[in-house]
C-alpha cells in the first residue's frame, strides 16, 4: 500500500470558477484520488480557498461586503459546488485559517534565521486618484515580455511570466482605471531565492517523470534567471496574514501582510492541520503526511494545477521549503494542464465568458461534465469546449455505448430469465477472447491512471465499454435464445458481470452512475479487478439485481441550441 498525498491548486475566493478552472486542477486531482483509493491505497486529498491578496479585496469591494464576511460566504458556496461535482476532498480548507497564519509566520521566521530574507526599501506604484498603493492585481498594463495589454501586476496571464507592478508598460489602476500614478518608497521583505538556485536546479533535474509542460516552464524561468529574481513577499494591504517573525513582531513591518503567493502554497500544509483538527486527530496524524522525519518519507505527493501556476510551485514554494531547512515533504509529481477554451475564445472570469460551475450543475448531473472534461483534458495542448462536441461525446460514449449496454443486458435478462443472474452453459471461445482482451486493456488503463495520463485513460475506458457492446453484437443473445437458451444464459451471465466490472472501473470518472449501477446490480462491495476472469464471475448464478433506471439521457439538438444561445452572452 502506498500513501498518496494529493493537492489541487487552491482556487481564488473571488467568485465561482468556470469549467476551465475545474479541469485545470480540482477535477483531475479528484480522478486520481478516487483511483488511488479504489486501488486500496491510503489517500489524503486536500484543497482550500485562496483567500488573501488583491483578488479577494477587489471582489469583496465589488460585492459591497467586508472582506472576511465575503470570504466566509464564498468558501461555503465553493464547498457546496465542489460537492455538486463530487470532488472528494478529505478537507476543503481556507488559506485564512489560524493554522495557515501560524505556519506562514513560522516559515518567514525560519527563512529570516537562515539569512534568506532581506528588507528592501522598494518603489511601489501609488495611485493618487485611489489614495493607496497598487500592488499586484490592483494594477494592469502591457506585459514587457509579450506585449499582452491586459497583464496584471503580479503575472502575465498570456505568457505566464511573473511580474512586479513596476514592470508593466503603460500601467493603470485596476480600481479606477486612473493613470495618475506615481512611484513611492515603501519597505518590504524579499525572499532571496536566487541563493537557492543550485538546490532548485538539482531538485528539478531529479524529476525525470514530470510532464514536459511542467519541466519546460520550470526550466525556462529558472535559467532565464529572472524567475529566481529576489521577490517581495509582503504587501501594503489590510487583508492577509500579518507579517511576523514566527510568533514575534517584525519591527518596521507593522500593518503589512504577506503576499498571497507566499501564504497560498503553505496552505497545502496548513490544510492538513485543519483536516486533523476537524476530525479530532492529533498533530502527529497530519505531520505523518508532511514531515519526512515524522513518517512522510514513504508518502507519494502529487500536485495538480494549471500551467500559469507552475512557476510558483517549481520555484517560489520549493524555495520557501528548502530555505526553511526543515524536513517538509516536497512534491514528487507535478501534473500541470494547458487551458480549456470556450467556443472559439477563452473562458474568462473577468468577462463572465463560458460556463461556470454552478450553471453547469443546473443543466446536467455532474457525471456528464466530468466525463466530457476529463476525456478532453487539455494535457498536450489547449483544448476547446464546444456544445456540439459536448453533445456528441455524451450521447455517444455515455448514452449509446455504456448506457445502452447496461439497459439492453439487464432488460433482456429480466424479460427472459427474471432479475437474477441466470444459470447456463460455460463460457466459450468468444468469451475467453473477450476476457483476454479486457485483461490487456485493464493493464493499459491502470498504466495511464498511474501515470495520470487522463485522456489516454478515458480513451482506454471507452474502449473497454465498447468491447462489451461488440461482444453483445457478436453473440446476439436475443437470437441465441431462440435455439440455445443455455448458451444465451451464459452470455447474459457474462454481460451482467460486465456491468459491475464497468461500474467499478468507471467510478473515478463517473462516480454517481457507477454507484447507481453497483447498487442496482447488488454489488456495492465489488473490488477493483485484478484477474478479469475471476472478476467476471463475481455475480454468481442466482444473484439478484434490479434493472437500473435510464442512467444517461441524451442531449437533444433543441437543448444544445438553447444552451449555446444562453451562454453566448456574458454572465450577468
Ligand atoms: N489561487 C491561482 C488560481 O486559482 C491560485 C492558485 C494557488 S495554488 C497554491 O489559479
Ligand atoms: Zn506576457
Amino acid at each position: 500500500m502506498t500513501r498518496h498525498l494529493i493537492t489541487s491548486a487552491i482556487p481564488y475566493i473571488n467568485g465561482i470558477k468556470h469549467l476551465g478552472n475545474l479541469i485545470g486542477s480540482q477535477l483531475p486531482a479528484d480522478l486520481f484520488a478516487r483511483y488511488q483509493r479504489a486501488r486500496g491505497n491510503e489517500v489524503l486529498f486536500l484543497c482550500a480557498t485562496d483567500e488573501h491578496g488583491t483578488p479577494a479585496e477587489l471582489a469583496a469591494a465589488k460585492a459591497g461586503k467586508p472582506v472576511d464576511e465575503y470570504c466566509a460566504e464564498m468558501h461555503a458556496v465553493q464547498a457546496r459546488i465542489a460537492e455538486g461535482f463530487r470532488l472528494s476532498f478529505d478537507h476543503f480548507g481556507r488559506s485564512s485559517s489560524p493554522q495557515n497564519h501560524a505556519l506562514t509566520q513560522h516559515f518567514a521566521g525560519r527563512l529570516q534565521e537562515a539569512g534568506l530574507i532581506k528588507e528592501v526599501s522598494e518603489k511601489q506604484v501609488y495611485s493618487n486618484t485611489d489614495g493607496r498603493f497598487l500592488p499586484d492585481r490592483y494594477i494592469e498594463g502591457t506585459c514587457p515580455n509579450c506585449a499582452y495589454d491586459k497583464a496584471r501586476g503580479d503575472q502575465c496571464e498570456n505568457c505566464t511570466k511573473q511580474l512586479d507592478p513596476t514592470d508593466l508598460v503603460e500601467p493603470r489602476s485596476a480600481i479606477s482605471g486612473s493613470t495618475d500614478l506615481e512611484v513611492r518608497e515603501t519597505k518590504h521583505l524579499f525572499l532571496r531565492q536566487s541563493e537557492l538556485k543550485d538546490d532548485l536546479n538539482a531538485w528539478i533535474d531529479s524529476k525525470k517523470d514530470w510532464p514536459i509542460l511542467t519541466t519546460s516552464i520550470a526550466k525556462k524561468w529558472l535559467h532565464d534567471g529572472d524567475g529566481l529574481r529576489d521577490r517581495g513577499i509582503t504587501r501594503d494591504l489590510h487583508w492577509g496574514i500579518p507579517v511576523k517573525n514566527g510568533t514575534k513582531d517584525w519591527p518596521g513591518m507593522e500593518g503589512k501582510v504577506f503576499y498571497v503567493w507566499f501564504d497560498a502554497p503553505i496552505e497545502y500544509i496548513a490544510c492538513a492541520g485543519e483536516w486533523a483538527a476537524a476530525n479530532g486527530l492529533s498533530d502527529a496524524d497530519w505531520e505523518s503526511w508532511w514531515r519526512t522525519d515524522k513518517g512522510a518519507h514513504d508518502v507519494q505527493y502529487t500536485q495538480f494545477m494549471g500551467k500559469d501556476n507552475v512557476p510558483f510551485h517549481t520555484l517560489s514554494f520549493p524555495a520557501t521549503i528548502l530555505g526553511s531547512g526543515e524536513p517538509w515533504k516536497m512534491v514528487d509529481h507535478l501534473k500541470s494542464f494547458n487551458y480549456l477554451n470556450y467556443d472559439g475564445g477563452q473562458f474568462s472570469t473577468s468577462q463572465g465568458r463560458g460556463i461556470f460551475m454552478d450553471q453547469a450543475l443546473e443543466l446536467l448531473p455532474p457525471d456528464y461534465w466530468r466525463w466530457w472534461l476529463l476525456s478532453h483534458a487539455p494535457e498536450s495542448s489547449d483544448s476547446e469546449f464546444t456544445w456540439e462536441n459536448f453533445q456528441q461525446s455524451v450521447n455517444k460514449d455515455l448514452a449509446d455505448v455504456l448506457g445502452n449496454f447496461v439497459s439492453r443486458v439487464t432488460k433482456f435478462c429480466r424479460s427472459k430469465f427474471d432479475e437474477t443472474v441466470p444459470a447456463g452453459g460455460a463460457y466459450g471461445d468468444v468469451e475467453n477472447a473477450l476476457i483476454a482482451d479486457l485483461q490487456k486493456r485493464l493493464g493499459q488503463y491502470q498504466e495511464h491512471m498511474d501515470a495520470i495520463e487522463v485522456r489516454k485513460a478515458a480513451a482506454e475506458l471507452r474502449a473497454i465499454w465498447t468491447a462489451g457492446n461488440e461482444y453483445l453484437q457478436t453473440v446476439a443473445p436475443w437470437s441465441t435464445f431462440k435455439e440455445d437458451p443455455e448458451q444465451a444464459a451464459a452470455q447474459i451471465r457474462l454481460a451482467l458481470n460486465l456491468v459491475a466490472f464497468y461500474a467499478t472501473l468507471s467510478a473515478p470518472f463517473i462516480p454517481d452512475a457507477s454507484a447507481t449501477l453497483l447498487e442496482t446490480m447488488n454489488a456495492t462491495d465489488a473490488a477493483w479487478p485484478t484477474d478479469v476472469a475471476a472478476s467476471l464471475g463475481q455475480l454468481p448464478v442466482g444473484h439478484a439485481f434490479t434493472v437500473p433506471e435510464v442512467s444517461f439521457a441524451k442531449i437533444s439538438d433543441e437543448q444544445r441550441e438553447d444552451w449555446q444561445e444562453r451562454f453566448a452572452g456574458q454572465r450577468a
